[in-house]
């Protein structure tokens, strides 16, 4: 009896457990766009794109390879618009009695599928090198899930940068030697550009015209949509960007939005690429001698580690997680992130490269826009959606928990022991966004502070009493208590008074 075998918009791995268990000779692949996923929250246009793109490509792929594959096209007329429908469509037209599918990333689409009128089999995703249930065992009684520790677990597991049991050259993680500011000079021209073929042209004229009011740039468009470019920008990556990606990791300019990062998650997270062939790309880089050891450990932390532990709390939490809001924050969020203007530098550059490439890296979007939100009190569930749609790699199995969990602190302490909060001299000190900044970082208060700076203390008077007990916020609540009141007071009415001017739409 034929099956449906669904590949979904993210699961582009010839490889992928669905059509493992697929029969090439008797099953049909199903693969659809459709508007349900394209604007349940309205995605970035490049986003779009980039999927769409990807998936045509891959469905010729597998043609190529011997299956059968129902292609459903944005604009086909019978596109029923939703997973679901289109599954139910399918099952009709070719008899089908059951759907083979890889578990999606998503609580949302992992119901759906549960709560089909037929049988859908969802199979595990082990694309990822952690298992749920691996992740599972490991959680299971710790007090504080950190990821360090189930980094090492990774690492064993992998035997990356691994002599024996041990870690190569005696340290587990050389962030030690990381974080260095911004150079002088940038002598990396970012990542490979790929100029849109025929495929991608069609794609883009669609997407413009369905999707042109979604936030975000469509044209200039340089993304790589096969598995053949991807590898191409990944050999870049490690040859031109890796042996400094250590050093700058978490470096800002301005106008230069890609520095040393790789440009891979987009890739990696729709299939095209997989997480250890990333990784064994870097390993091999540093046994060659080409990349140092910091660089290369770091880079690998950040897949085998942050990537798989926070797939690892988005399951393990459930679908409520997105919802959480332990700090209890109400704000909107501003104009100033879907582009209106803003006098902060650093956020008008985020903001600005994030419309422009649907990119900015981990510390823009933790330190920067993430850090604001928090310290003005926005409700974490618009930061999460507004996450989920301006960034091409976004997917909210690795969103949300970055987004609730690192950044916003909205799961109470699960991700983050403590909030990722700082003032302006962070930022200062990790870039040269305050250099043309129409405020000023080294002002605390008063005319032309800098509103992370007012934001900062304000943000610790008013949740005081939650951290004055956690042994990393120590300092900062001691440091707040011994201020005399009348500065006390100061800030909180200069930060009041900057936030109501903020919510009353002026440009801030
Ligand atoms: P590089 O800086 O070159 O890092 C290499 C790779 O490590 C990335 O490609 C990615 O696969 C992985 N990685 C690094 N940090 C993380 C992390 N914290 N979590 C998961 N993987 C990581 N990443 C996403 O893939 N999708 C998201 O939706 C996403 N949302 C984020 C939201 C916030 C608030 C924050 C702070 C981080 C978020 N990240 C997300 C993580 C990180 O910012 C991006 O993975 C990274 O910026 C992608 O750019 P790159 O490929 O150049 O990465
Ligand atoms: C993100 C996305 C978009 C924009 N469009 C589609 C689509 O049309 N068809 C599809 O199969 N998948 C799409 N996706 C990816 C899904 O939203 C993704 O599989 C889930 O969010 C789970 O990660
Ligand atoms: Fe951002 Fe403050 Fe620096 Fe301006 S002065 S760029 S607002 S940190």
């Amino acid at each position: 009896m034929v099956k449906l075998i669904l590949v979904l918009g993210d699961q582009l791995t010839p490889s992928l457990s669905a059509l493992r268990e697929g029969d090439k000779a008797a099953d049909v692949v199903v693969m659809a766009e459709v508007a349900d996923e394209a604007s349940y929250v309205k995605h970035h246009p490049k986003k779009i794109a980039f999927l769409f793109a990807a998936m045509r490509k891959f469905a010729k792929r597998l043609e190529e390879d011997g299956w059968r594959v129902a292609y459903t096209r944005l604009d086909d007329e019978d596109n029923a618009g939703s997973i679901d429908g289109e599954l139910l469509r399918r099952a009709d037209e070719f008899g089908a009695k059951e759907v083979i599918a890889t578990e999606p990333g998503e609580w949302r689409l992992i119901s759906i599928l549960e709560d089909m009128p037929i049988p859908v089999h969802q199979f595990q995703d082990d694309r990822f090198i952690a298992s749920h249930k691996e992740f599972e065992e490991w959680a299971e009684g710790r007090k504080e899930l950190r990821m360090e520790w189930f980094y090492r677990e990774m690492r064993r597991k992998t035997g990356l940068l691994m002599d024996g049991d041990q870690p190569v050259e005696g340290k587990w993680n050389f962030d030690h030697d990381n974080r260095k500011p911004p150079p002088d000079g940038v002598d990396f021209s970012g990542p490979m550009q790929f100029t849109p073929d025929e495929v991608v042209e069609e794609v883009l004229d669609l997407v413009e015209r369905r999707f042109g009011n979604h936030f975000g740039d469509l044209r200039p468009f340089w993304f790589a949509t096969d598995q053949e470019q991807a590898r191409r920008q990944l050999t870049r990556f490690v040859k031109h960007a890796l042996p400094s990606f250590g050093d700058y990791q978490d470096a800002m300019m301005t106008g230069e939005p890609f520095l040393w990062h790789s440009i891979v998650s987009l890739y990696i997270n729709a299939g095209l690429l997989g997480p250890l062939e990333v990784c064994e790309a870097a390993r091999d880089a540093y046994k060659a001698g080409d990349a140092p050891i910091n660089a290369v450990e770091g880079f690998i932390r950040q897949i085998i580690g942050w990537r798989e532990y926070m797939r690892g709390i988005y399951f393990l939490e459930g679908p409520d997680y997105t919802g959480r809001n332990f700090l209890k924050h109400d704000r909107d969020l501003p104009g100033f992130y879907w582009g209106g203007r803003t006098k902060m530098h650093c956020i008008s550059e985020a903001v600005g490269q994030t419309q422009r490439e649907a990119y900015a890296h981990h510390i823009q979007r933790l330190m920067v826009t993430g850090n604001f939100a928090l310290l003005a009190g926005i409700d974490p569930h618009q930061v999460h959606e507004w996450y989920l749609e301006v960034y091409a790699d976004a997917y909210e199995w690795v969103e949300a928990p970055n987004v609730i969990g690192m950044s916003q602190y909205a799961d109470g302490g699960i991700v983050g022991s403590k909030p990722y909060i700082s003032s302006g001299a962070y930022i200062n000190r990790m870039s040269n966004y305050c250099k043309s900044c129409d405020y000023s970082v080294s002002t605390k208060t008063g005319e032309g502070a800098c509103p992370f700076n007012l934001l900062y203390w304000h943000f610790i008077d008013r949740h005081f009493e939650t951290f004055e007990d956690n042994p990393r916020m120590g300092n900062m609540t001691r440091t707040w208590a011994r201020m005399d009141d009348a500065k006390k007071e100061t800030i909180r009415s200069e930060a009041e008074a900057w936030l109501k001017r903020m919510e009353a739409g002026e440009e801030v």
